[in-house]
């Protein structure tokens, strides 16, 4: 593919270049590693993919997926999941990362673990992630909080000469960022399309796409690890319901607890390519509503008008952030 022949456009906040490919946005890595995995990734009809567009609570659903898969299974002595892998990894870490760790098929998988995850819209997954009809699960947030939690996350990214991108100046302004994000113009974006792909694949295939909302998993997380439980083939057992299991993943799981830990305050990662980012930044407020701390009114008008355009017809409605 000839890349002087697509789109591409400065994302100000990443200080990176976007490219356009399949509708969709995506830093240069990133789309090299798309069309390697295009081409080479063999999904299996077990695997269980765990998907969201940037900044709508994938760190929070790839703890959820990965303590709801293996509790039982891979933990035995871990009755009270005080030996959970979570409680000394990014969830990151613990869930492979289909276009990061799957590029040239380098990764070998665990045969035990068959979570996989992903950033990728459900118009450019692997052709063979659709034909072996194997789960997905998809989080949702409301587009407002989206756009905030994404403009703070690249705030934190820290560029190759070691400074963060907001004290390295970087041309981006908030009111800039917020324009190209409306444009459809950021990371995985245009975000509405994102959603929509996944929700109208969830309304075609009910066993096979579980769409949540990041605000109702917040509203009630109990009720969707019990839901993601069953959707994923291992409701809990009476047992694991006398034992509080569900409510102890609930635990282990919240933003409170994650936030807290050693390895998500103090811990580093690679991001996009060169570009690093601490743990911490994957956690900042954990809530719902942020957005009106943050958008002017007519900011707030703009995105919901762009929502309702988007969404008509589709019988999708965001997440209360109220
Ligand atoms: P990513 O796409 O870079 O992986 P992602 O996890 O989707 O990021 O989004 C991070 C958001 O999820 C943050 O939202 P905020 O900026 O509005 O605060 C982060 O705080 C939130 N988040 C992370 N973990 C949890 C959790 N356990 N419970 C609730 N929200 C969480």
């Amino acid at each position: 593919m000839l890349l002087t022949k697509i789109p591409r456009v400065k994302c100000l906040s990443c200080s990176t270049e976007l490219y356009q490919y399949q509708g969709f946005w995506y830093p240069l890595d990133i789309l090299e590693s798309l069309i390697s995995i295009q081409e080479n990734f063999k999904a299996k009809p077990t695997d269980i993919f765990l998907c969201a567009s940037p900044k709508a609570g994938f760190t929070w659903l790839k703890a959820l997926g990965f303590a709801i898969e293996t509790r039982r299974t891979r933990f035995d002595n871990d009755d009270d999941l005080s030996t959970n892998p979570l409680l000394k990894k990014l969830s990151h870490d613990v869930v492979p990362w289909l276009e990061l760790d799957f590029t040239n098929n380098i990764k070998s998988r665990d045969p035990k673990l068959p979570l996989l995850a992903t950033h990728l819209p459900y118009t450019s997954l692997p052709e063979s992630v659709i034909s072996s009809g194997c789960k997905i699960i998809y989080m949702c947030r409301e587009p407002k909080d989206t756009f905030v939690s994404y403009w703070h996350f690249f705030q934190r990214i820290i560029l190759p000469n070691n400074k963060y991108s907001k004290e390295a100046q970087v041309s981006a302004s908030f009111e800039k960022e917020f324009e190209l994000f409306c444009e459809g113009k950021s990371v995985g974006g245009p975000y509405w399309d994102h959603v929509l792909g996944l929700w109208r694949a969830s309304i075609e295939k009910p066993g096979t796409v579980l769409f949540l909302k990041y605000e109702e998993v917040k509203g009630n997380t109990l009720f969707s690890v019990r839901k993601l439980a069953e959707f994923i083939g291992k409701p809990f057992s009476d047992k694991e319901e006398m034992e509080r299991v569900p409510q102890r993943i609930v635990e282990l799981c919240s933003f409170e607890n994650l936030s807290n830990l050693k390895v998500n305050k103090e811990g580093k990662r690679l991001s996009v390519g060169p570009l690093e980012i601490d743990h911490s930044a994957f956690f900042r407020k954990g809530m719902s509503g942020d957005w009106k701390n943050h958008l002017a009114d007519e900011m707030k008008e703009t995105m919901d008008q762009i929502s309702k355009e988007k969404l008509l017809g589709s019988n999708l409605v965001f997440g209360s952030t109220t």
